[in-house]
């Protein structure tokens, strides 16, 4: 699949919200999503609209922002929509189909009305996939999921027995789990399913807690479709520069990949 340029691998995708990801990439010539880890909405706004033009999504943690109100979702939706990037709320559902399914469905946050992408953990087992399809019922439109396969963190309890069980729970629901949050290719799956990788930082080599970074060339050339970069852009002193400068080189290295395969 990494041979593959990112317009064969769109008509390989069964998913409209997947596709529409795809478009977005070739058009902007963007494989960074930015997870915007602010606190206020106020601050995710301003992140958005400084660096919307160099992004295929954003990324967020909803639950950590602690004036979130639904306003701040539809202005979020205005910008993505002028900057033409899509939205994946982080949320890593974790629980059993029946809880999963109110949580993405209801609560305060409402996800499923306005999340383009939101994640998953496979550690329940499929009935975690039938869960979030039941949440979908009660919203207004559909959502595509993705897996997180394994992670970034040390000491991660994400081997490799887990992550090719946790693989094919995606392989058995291609029509609504479209991609990966992974650390590694994931060669065995096919070319349809989108590698996101976090743990993208260039001038880091972890947080203290556990997090483990690497550059943008170091994963695309090992596995990353997109990646994903948090406070490489969020704590630089200019966040709109940091965004293009990670851009540039993700995208680079993604050409780099499918010319010399
Ligand atoms: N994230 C990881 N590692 C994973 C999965 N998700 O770091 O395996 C998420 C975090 C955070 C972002 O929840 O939002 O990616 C990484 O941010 P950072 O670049 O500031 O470390």
């Amino acid at each position: 699949w990494k041979a593959l340029h990112f317009s064969e691998r769109k008509k390989l995708s069964q998913n409209e919200i997947a596709q529409r990801l795809y478009q977005v990439m070739l058009d902007k010539e963007s494989n960074l999503a930015v997870a915007a880890d602010l606190t206020s909405c106020a601050a995710v706004l301003a992140l958005a609209e400084a660096i919307g033009r160099d992004i295929c999504l954003l990324k967020i943690h909803v639950d950590i922002i602690e004036d979130f109100t639904l306003e701040f979702i539809m202005d979020l939706k205005k910008i993505a929509g002028r900057h033409n990037f899509l939205i994946m709320e982080d949320r890593k559902f974790s629980d059993i189909g029946f809880t999963v399914s109110n949580q993405l469905g209801g609560g305060l946050y409402r996800i499923g009305d306005w999340a383009d992408f939101v994640t998953f953990h496979g550690l329940p087992g499929s009935g975690i996939v039938e869960g979030l399809k039941t949440g979908m019922k009660n919203c207004s439109r559909s959502v595509a999921c993705i897996l997180v396969a394994d992670m970034s963190s040390k000491g991660a309890l994400t081997g490799p027995e887990y992550v090719s069980s946790a693989v094919k729970i995606a392989e058995e629901h291609r029509d609504d789990v479209v991609g990966f949050v992974t650390q590694t290719d994931l060669s065995s799956c096919d070319a349809s399913f989108l590698r996101m990788t976090p743990g993208v930082n260039i001038s880091a080599a972890g947080d203290g807690l556990g997090q483990q970074y690497n550059s943008p060339e170091e994963v695309v050339g090992r596995c990353a479709d997109i990646i994903i970069v948090g406070r490489g852009v969020t704590g630089a002193a200019d966040p709109a520069a940091a965004a293009a400068m990670y851009k540039t080189r993700a995208f680079a290295a993604y050409r780099r990949r499918v010319d010399k395969l």
